[in-house]
């Protein structure tokens, strides 16, 4: 399979340099000319617990320039304001019976890459992985956990199944599956908890447990997104899921989330796609979401206290 991943920051170069390791044919597209040149020259390095391993995916800073590619899967991992953009973009390098994978955070990415080729085209779900992009060229392999995959309509199929085949070789485990949406919204649920609450206090996940307030907090405004996901008709993966979302900034102690590590960067966060969604969503639904609508709000003003142009 031909791969293009748009996208080479801390999860697509994680899967980038998994894939090229494993020896698939794998290209990466990212606007950040540093990190795209020292890939090119010196290649792309993924310090991980058993050292580093070091390969040379094609990297380029413009889709235009893999103009004669024929991608099989594109997988999309900029950030969610610039989902619709990277999904133009493809529609030159994606072969006539490509898909295009999404594995981003937040609700609507998958919409909008289906806007542009169709929801038949459309691979959508999440990864419990975890990486840091360290610099440029640079990527660190953090928590490990599995990715699922399905397709944004109908049952999987053997396009599907392939693809999380490939996946699961290069040592990315991943499973196809149908409930596209319930993935989604489970995964969405976990990044309000998580996200916003550790940019604005600069807490690691783990810390998120370590204070009654801050277990309080999470609480609040994950009740808030289980009702939401309830209006909608959407079964959440786990039953608990406040439980859940302890658990992950658990299992993740360590890690700064995307949103922390976009705050300490000076880049615009996920905020919208995230706790933003879920206001918008609640206010379709008739579902009162004041608690996500607060964290909304000083994420935005803490972007703007930062110089960040959302
Ligand atoms: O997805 C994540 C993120 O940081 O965006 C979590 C699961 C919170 C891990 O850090």
């Amino acid at each position: 399979m031909k791969i293009v991943i748009i996208g080479a920051g801390a999860m697509g170069g994680l899967f980038a340099a998994r894939l090229a390791a494993a020896g698939e044919d794998v290209s990466v597209v990212d606007v950040w000319a540093e990190h795209v040149e020292t890939i090119r020259t010196q290649g792309l390095i993924l310090e991980t617990g058993e050292g580093e391993v070091r390969t040379k995916p094609a990297a380029v800073t413009r889709v235009e320039d893999l103009a004669a590619c024929a991608a099989d899967l594109v997988i999309v991992f900029v950030k969610s304001g610039m989902t619709a953009a990277a999904a133009r973009s493809a529609q030159t390098i994606l072969g006539p019976v490509g898909r295009v994978l999404t594995l981003q955070n937040g609700l609507g990415n998958a919409e909008m890459i289906a806007e542009v080729f169709g929801a038949d085209r459309v691979l959508a779900g999440t990864t419990a992985q975890g990486a840091t992009l360290i610099g440029p060229g640079r990527i660190r392999h953090g928590g490990r956990g599995d990715t699922h995959i399905g397709r944004l309509t109908g049952p999987v199929d053997d396009f599907c199944r392939e693809a999380a085949m490939i996946l699961s070789r290069a040592g990315i485990p991943a499973i196809a599956e149908d409930a596209v949406q319930s993935l989604i919204w489970g995964k969405l649920v976990i990044n309000v908890g998580i996200n916003a609450l550790t940019a604005l206090l600069r807490f690691t996940n783990g810390q998120l447990n370590d204070h009654a307030e801050t277990r309080e907090l999470v609480k609040l405004a994950v009740a808030e997104a289980v009702q939401v996901a309830a209006a909608s008709d959407v079964r959440l993966p786990y039953d608990n899921a406040v439980e859940k979302v302890l658990a992950v900034a658990a299992a993740t102690a360590t890690n700064r989330s995307s949103m922390l590590q976009d705050i300490l960067r000076g880049r615009a966060t996920e905020i919208d796609a995230i706790n933003g969604a879920l206001v918008r969503e609640g206010v379709r639904l008739g579902v009162p979401t004041p608690v996500n609508a607060t964290l909304t709000l000083l994420i935005k003003a803490l972007e703007k206290q930062q110089g960040i142009c959302g």
